[in-house]
């Protein structure tokens, strides 16, 4: 058997399911974010049997790509494509057709549909692994995750949660990292016990603490947005921070990651009148960029001397 488990590498949710799927399916771990998905399916081979990719949304400029590569691989193997992100019903049906198992539902996480797509084969444990997704990507309040929740302590499963999550900020880009937090919690390991996470998750919080200082000096307010150019690890905290800082519905933190090009993160109160991830997608796709994901919570991609263009389309759908 060979088979590969491809998830989303920046968040909880996505080290979860993945941690999911390797313990149910035994496949070799292959994080990703969305911009090298495609590529990184162009590099399962022919013979592989099985492949699992969850967290990762499609709903990008290169769909196309996307699916072309999904096709190949389902014409030698059992593709499962596991996701929660928008996706439009032309998308799923070209999606199945091309071979590939789709399980797709907006209203939960990637870990827990995950987590009911393989349960029969996975261990009591992975049940805790499906709600730390859930806490962290604000989805323990649908239907299957409350009665999941139910089964649990809740104060101990947010606590794991949350640390796993802060420990990711502080130490997700450093190399390996994210690879041994789902190998640890393929084992049914908690993030407690994993090294260097609860340290890590206590250095984050107090660089938070500090972080709201500066958002306030840095940040700049535009219409019904705020919007900062940071370094942090964490855009999504920053995008959060404006928020509460400057009063309004709507956080931008852009990161420039690649020289030239920022990435940027959105987050989105309930008064924001537009679904932030539609709206970006479009927005960035015009502006030769990409980009998607929720109603309240999305990123993008797009050239530099193009940010004030984006902002300001954004500031008028907002
Ligand atoms: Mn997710």
């Amino acid at each position: 058997m060979k088979g590969y488990c491809i998830t989303h590498r920046k968040d909880i949710d996505g080290l979860a399911s993945g941690s999911i799927s390797v313990a149910a399916t035994g496949g070799e771990l292959v994080l990703s974010d969305y911009d090298d998905m495609v590529a990184n399916l162009r590099r399962v081979p022919d013979d592989a049997d099985r492949v699992v990719v969850s967290d990762l949304g499609s709903d990008t400029a290169d769909f196309q790509a996307f699916l072309d590569e999904m096709g190949r691989i389902a014409k030698h193997a059992e593709v499962t494509y596991i996701d929660h992100h928008f996706m439009s019903e032309g998308a799923k049906k070209k999606l199945r057709k091309a071979g590939v198992r789709l399980v797709h539902d907006v209203r939960d996480c990637a870990s827990v549909l995950t987590y009911r797509t393989f349960k029969d084969s996975l261990p009591e444990g992975a049940r805790l692994n499906a709600l730390f997704g859930a806490v962290t990507d604000y989805m323990d309040d649908s239907p299957t995750a409350k009665k999941m929740m139910e089964k649990q302590d809740r104060q101990f499963v947010l606590l794991e949660a949350t640390m796993a999550s802060l420990a990711l900020v502080e130490k997700g880009d450093e190399e390996g990292y994210p690879e041994m937090v789902v190998a640890e919690l393929a084992k049914m390991k908690l993030p407690h016990d994993i090294p260097g996470v609860p340290e890590a998750a206590v250095r984050q919080l107090a660089k938070q603490a500090a972080l709201g200082e500066i958002v306030k000096k840095e940040g700049t307010k535009l219409g019904r947005l705020a919007y900062m150019a940071t370094k942090e690890h964490s855009t999504g905290s920053v995008a959060k921070l404006l928020i509460g800082a400057f009063d309004v519905p709507v956080g931008v933190a852009m990161k420039e990651k690649h020289e030239g090009w920022y990435e940027v993160s959105l987050r989105g109160t309930s008064e924001c009148r537009a679904h932030l991830g539609q709206a970006i997608g479009k927005i960035s796709g015009s502006l030769g960029g990409s980009g998607g994901g929720h109603r309240k919570a999305a990123g993008c991609r797009v050239p530099k001397e193009k940010a004030e263009q984006m902002l300001k389309a954004l500031s008028k759908k907002v």
